[in-house]
C-alpha cells in the first residue's frame, strides 16, 4: 500500500482507499501550544498515547467556516443560505452585497447576533425558571427535600417583588410567617417569565439613571419569554430589516437576562442553598483522587447537584463506598455547576469547559453526572474506552449513545434519585479497567465572594459597606474593576487569555471580579489566594489585599452569577463619589475566550448596563463593518458602555484599563493621591463635580 505523504492530493488517497473510506491523516493537538496548564497538557499526552479524541485534536483537523465568523451567513429561510464574505480586497465605494430576499450584511450579522442573544437568554433565564419552580414546589412544602436555608435573604430580596415582610395585626405591625412570604416570592417570581402586562420588577434595581436610559430608549424588558420570542420574529425572513431597530430588540431581551432570568436564578439559589461567603478549596484535575469513588458534577443547575453533596457526605454512602474497597466519595465539578457547589460548599473545581475530556481520560472518574449546557457530546464516546458512567438527569438534555444512563431527576423525590446516581457510581469503582493517570497539578484557592460577602470584608460586620472599596478607588490604590468571565475556546490557547489578562489587570491595581470558566482558570493559576496579590499585584492593590486579607480575584459564581457583577456594580455606584450610574466607574468588562451564545447575551446586558466588554477570539461581525461600528462606537451614545474586540491578551487588558483612566480622568480622580478619608458630603460634591 502506498503511504500517502504530508501534501499529497486526494488523487493518490482515492487510488490507495475505498472511496468510502477516505483516510485522513489526523493531525494531533500540540499539547504546548493548546493550554498553558500544565495537568491538561500531560492529559492530552494521555490522549494521544491511548488514541483518544479529544476537542484540542479535532480543533486542528477543522477550520472553523470563514463566513460564519464573519457574521454574514443567513440560513434564516430554505433559499439560502446566503454567504456574504467581505470580498478580500474590502469594500470600495457601495456595499452591494445582498442575500436573495436583499437582505443586506447589517441584517444579516445583527440577525445572527440577536438569535446568539436569544439562545444565551433563553439558557440562563431557562435555568432560572427550573430554580423558581423547585422554589416554590419547597416553599409550599410540595418536597421535603428543600428548605429555604437562607431567610435573610428571602427578606432582603421580597421588598423587589413588592411582596410585605410584616403585616398590620389590631393595629400593631407584626412579622409576615417567612413561609407565607416564600409562596408569595416564588409566584411572583414565576410570572416574570410570562406576565401580561408591566415590566421586569428587577429592572428597579438599576441605579435610576440607568434604568431611564433603558425608558428612553424603548428596552425595558416586559416579560422575560416574550423578549426571546419576538427575537425568534423579528429575525424571520420578512420581518426587521434594520440593523438598529434589531438591535433594540437585543438589548431588551439582554437585560431580560442580566437583569431578569440570571438574576432571578442567582437570588432564588441564594435563599434555597444559601448565600456564598469565602471558603478555601482546590482546583484542578489533580483534585480527583485514585483510591475513592470520584464522581464528577458537570452543567450547571445546581438542584440536582446540592443534593448530590448532601447524600454523598451520608455516612451509609461513605461505608458503602467503603465495602466496595475505596477510602471514600470525592465529588469534584466541571464547568459552573462546580462553581455553585464550590462557592456553598467548598466543592473542588476538576477543571474548566476544555477539561471535560481529560477528566474521564484519567480513568479515575467513575460517574460523570451532567445536567445542562457546555457538555461535550464527545464525552459518551470518551467514556467507552473506560469504565466512567456518564448520567444524564435532565429531561431537556439527553444524549443518542447507547451508554448513557438517564436518571430524570424530580425535585419532589430529590435525595432519592442523588441516592441512587452515587450508588452507580460507587458500584462501577470497582470495574475500574484502565491504568489511572491523575496528573499532581492542583492549585488552592478562596471562593464565595457573593455581592454580600465583599460587603463584609471591606466594610467589616458592623459597617458592612462598599464604602471602603470606593475610598480605594477614589484614592487611586485600587485603580478600578474588571469584570473578566466567559469560557475556554478551542480555537485559542487554553487558560492563556484568561490568565495573561487577568495577571496584567491586577499587575496594573485593577481589582478582578470573575465568574464561570475565568474564575475556575483563576483558581488554576493560583490567582484565587490572599497570598498571590503579594506576587501579582501592583503596590496598591496589593496593600488592599493584604489589610483586609482577600484575593486580587474575587470569585462570584456560575455565569448566572454575572447578575452579582451588576449588583456589585450598583453597590458601588450606591456608596457614592465615583458618579451616578455604572457607565461612570472606572471599571471595563471581558470575556478573553468566550464561545458560548450565553456570552453574547452577558456581552449585551453589560455594554447595556453602561459597561465597555472587550471579547478575545472574535466577534461574528467583522463581515458587516456598519454593523460591527454601531456595537463598538455609537452604543457607547446610547448606553454609555459599548463592545470591542482584542485578540492579544496584553492589548486586552490595555484596553481595558485606558478605559479605566478615561473614568478616572471624568470623575476627576486620575492624579494619584494620598489615602483621604471621604466623607458623604466631599464624595458628593466630587459626583457633581
Ligand atoms: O455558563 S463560562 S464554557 S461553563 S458558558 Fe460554559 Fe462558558 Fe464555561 Fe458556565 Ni458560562
Amino acid at each position: 500500500m502506498e503511504v500517502m505523504k504530508e501534501g499529497a492530493g486526494t488523487q493518490l488517497q482515492k487510488e490507495s482507499k475505498p472511496a468510502t473510506q477516505p483516510t485522513r491523516k489526523r493531525k494531533l493537538a500540540d499539547p504546548a501550544q493548546a493550554t498553558i496548564d500544565e495537568a491538561t497538557q500531560l492529559m492530552l499526552e494521555r490522549a494521544h498515547e491511548l488514541d483518544i479524541d479529544t476537542v484540542f485534536d479535532r480543533a486542528e483537523n477543522m477550520k472553523p467556516c470563514n463566513i460564519g465568523t464573519q457574521g454574514t451567513c443567513c440560513k434564516n429561510c430554505g433559499m439560502g443560505p446566503c454567504r456574504l464574505p467581505l470580498p478580500k480586497s474590502g469594500i470600495e465605494g457601495d456595499d452591494e452585497r445582498k442575500g436573495l430576499c436583499g437582505a443586506t450584511p447589517n441584517t444579516i450579522a445583527a440577525r445572527n447576533f440577536l438569535r446568539m442573544i436569544a439562545s444565551g437568554a433563553a439558557a440562563h433565564s431557562d435555568h432560572g425558571r427550573c430554580v423558581a419552580e423547585v422554589f416554590l414546589a419547597a416553599a409550599k412544602k410540595q418536597t421535603e427535600d428543600y428548605k429555604i436555608k437562607d431567610p435573610l435573604k428571602l427578606l432582603a430580596i421580597a421588598p423587589h417583588f413588592r411582596v410585605d415582610t410584616t403585616v398590620e395585626v389590631d393595629g400593631e405591625v407584626v412579622d409576615r410567617k417567612l413561609d407565607e412570604i416564600a409562596v408569595e416570592v416564588a409566584e411572583k417570581a414565576l410570572n416574570e417569565w410570562g406576565k401580561a402586562e408591566g415590566e421586569l420588577l428587577y429592572l428597579q434595581r438599576a441605579p435610576k439613571p440607568l434604568y431611564e436610559k433603558w425608558k428612553k430608549t424603548g428596552v425595558l424588558p416586559r416579560n422575560i419569554d416574550r423578549e426571546i420570542v419576538e427575537i425568534m420574529h423579528r429575525t424571520h425572513i420578512g420581518v426587521d430589516q434594520d440593523y438598529k431597530n434589531l438591535m433594540k430588540q437585543g438589548t431588551r431581551a439582554a437585560i431580560a437576562d442580566g437583569w431578569g432570568g440570571s438574576m432571578l436564578a442567582t437570588d432564588l439559589q441564594d435563599v434555597l442553598f444559601g448565600t456564598p461567603y469565602p471558603l478555601q478549596s482546590e482546583a484542578n484535575l489533580g483534585v480527583l483522587k485514585e483510591e475513592y469513588v470520584n464522581i464528577i458534577i458537570h452543567g450547571h443547575e445546581p438542584v440536582l447537584s446540592e443534593m448530590l453533596v448532601t447524600v454523598a457526605q451520608h455516612k451509609e454512602l461513605q461505608d458503602y463506598s467503603k465495602s466496595k474497597g475505596a477510602k471514600g466519595i470525592q465529588l469534584a465539578g466541571i464547568c459552573c455547576t462546580a462553581n455553585e457547589v464550590l462557592q456553598r460548599h467548598g466543592v473542588p473545581l476538576c477543571g474548566t469547559f476544555l477539561q471535560q475530556e481529560l477528566a474521564i481520560i484519567t480513568g479515575a472518574c467513575d460517574a460523570m453526572v451532567v445536567d445542562i449546557q457546555c457538555i461535550f457530546q464527545n464525552i459518551a464516546n470518551v467514556a467507552k474506552c473506560f469504565h466512567t458512567k456518564i448520567i444524564t438527569t435532565h429531561p431537556i438534555a439527553k444524549m443518542e449513545q447507547d451508554n448513557v444512563i438517564h436518571i430524570e431527576f424530580d425535585e419532589h423525590n430529590a435525595l432519592d434519585d442523588a441516592v441512587k446516581i452515587i450508588m452507580i457510581a460507587i458500584d462501577n469503582f470497582t470495574n475500574r479497567k484502565a491504568e489511572v493517570m491523575i496528573p499532581p497539578q492542583k492549585a488552592p484557592q478562596v471562593a464565595g465572594f457573593g455581592v454580600e460577602a465583599i460587603e463584609y470584608h471591606l466594610g467589616g460586620i458592623f459597617r458592612g459597606s462598599y464604602v471602603p472599596l470606593n475610598d480605594n478607588i477614589i484614592n487611586g490604590r485600587i485603580r478600578g474593576i474588571g469584570g473578566v468571565v466567559g469560557c475556554n475556546n478551542a480555537r485559542t490557547k487554553h487558560n492563556d487569555g484568561h490568565i495573561t489578562v487577568v495577571k496584567e489587570l491586577i499587575k496594573n491595581d485593577v481589582i478582578v471580579l470573575t465568574t464561570g470558566c475565568n474564575g475556575i482558570a483563576c483558581a488554576m493559576a493560583g490567582l484565587l489566594t490572599p497570598e498571590s496579590a503579594a506576587v501579582h499585584c501592583g503596590p496598591g492593590l496589593a496593600e488592599v489585599c493584604e489589610t483586609v486579607g482577600i484575593p486580587p480575584v474575587l470569585h462570584m459564581g456560575s455565569c448566572v452569577d454575572n447578575s452579582r457583577i451588576l449588583l456589585a456594580a450598583t453597590e458601588v455606584v450606591k456608596a457614592g463619589g465615583l458618579g451616578t450610574d455604572i457607565c461612570d466607574l472606572p471599571a471595563a468588562g471581558s470575556a478573553p475566550e468566550w464561545m458560548s451564545e450565553k456570552a453574547i447575551s452577558i456581552g449585551q446586558y453589560f455594554v447595556a448596563s453602561g459597561v465597555y466588554t472587550v471579547f478575545g477570539v472574535g466577534l461574528p461581525v467583522s463581515g458587516a463593518p456598519v454593523f460591527q461600528k454601531y456595537l463598538f462606537e455609537e452604543f457607547e451614545k446610547l448606553y454609555g458602555g459599548m463592545w470591542d474586540l482584542e485578540v492579544d491578551p496584553v492589548k486586552h487588558a490595555r484596553k481595558m484599563i485606558a478605559h479605566i483612566d478615561k473614568k478616572r480622568h471624568a470623575l476627576g480622580i486620575d492624579k494619584a493621591r494620598e489615602r483621604i478619608l471621604v466623607d458623604m458630603a466631599t464624595r458628593r460634591e466630587m459626583a457633581s463635580a
